[in-house]
């Protein structure tokens, strides 16, 4: 029996087929080291007096560890063997404010893409549970991309007159994406 499907699979329906569950695995990872970076730029904020916009960086860790719970624990129901991540250490120095923000972006288009390698690899295999369980991730994908973006918008535009930042710092404290609703 092999170990990604557990001791007792044999008794058990496993909806999930091996090439996704090594990637839901693989997506736990993902998913864990997104709210690794994220304290790490949250803390890189606070150091460099920004205390709003690490709030909201704060936040977004603890959105990622409950993404990378709602993985481990979709791969336990449906029968597979989830694995606990080892996380490679994170970016820890940022050039300025705008560098942490565009890092974060460039980091949730590659989470797009693994999520979307997810769902093509599920539909290919016939695992239409995971494809089904897919779709809220690919949801929040675009709803993640689109709150970095408009941060990212508003700090170009405030770019000429760095003294406005003080007024974003305040505005991140409170924003946040939505969560789609499943
Ligand atoms: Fe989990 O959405 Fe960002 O990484």
């Amino acid at each position: 029996m092999h170990l990604l499907y557990g001791k007792f699979a044999a008794n058990r329906i496993t909806m999930i087929k091996e090439n996704v569950l090594i990637l839901l695995n693989d997506q736990i990872e993902l998913e864990a080291f997104s709210s690794f970076q994220y304290m790490s730029m949250h803390a890189w904020l606070e150091n460099e007096g920004y205390p709003g916009a690490a709030k909201f960086m704060a936040r977004q860790a603890e959105e990622e560890m409950m993404h990378m719970k709602k993985v481990f624990n979709y791969v336990i129901e449906a029968g597979g063997r989830a694995i606990s991540p080892a996380i490679t250490k994170p970016q820890e120095e940022f050039d300025s404010f705008v560098d942490v923000f565009e890092t974060a972006l460039n980091h949730e288009r590659k989470v797009t893409e693994a999520i979307h390698n997810i769902v093509f690899e599920s539909q290919n295999a016939r695992d239409f549970t995971t494809f089904n369980f897919m779709q809220w991730y690919v949801a929040e994908q675009l709803e993640e991309e689109s709150l970095f973006g408009t941060i990212l918008d508003k700090i170009k535009l405030l770019e000429k007159d760095s003294s406005t930042f003080y007024h974003l710092d305040i505005e991140l404290e409170t924003m946040t994406g939505e969560e789609p609703k499943m």
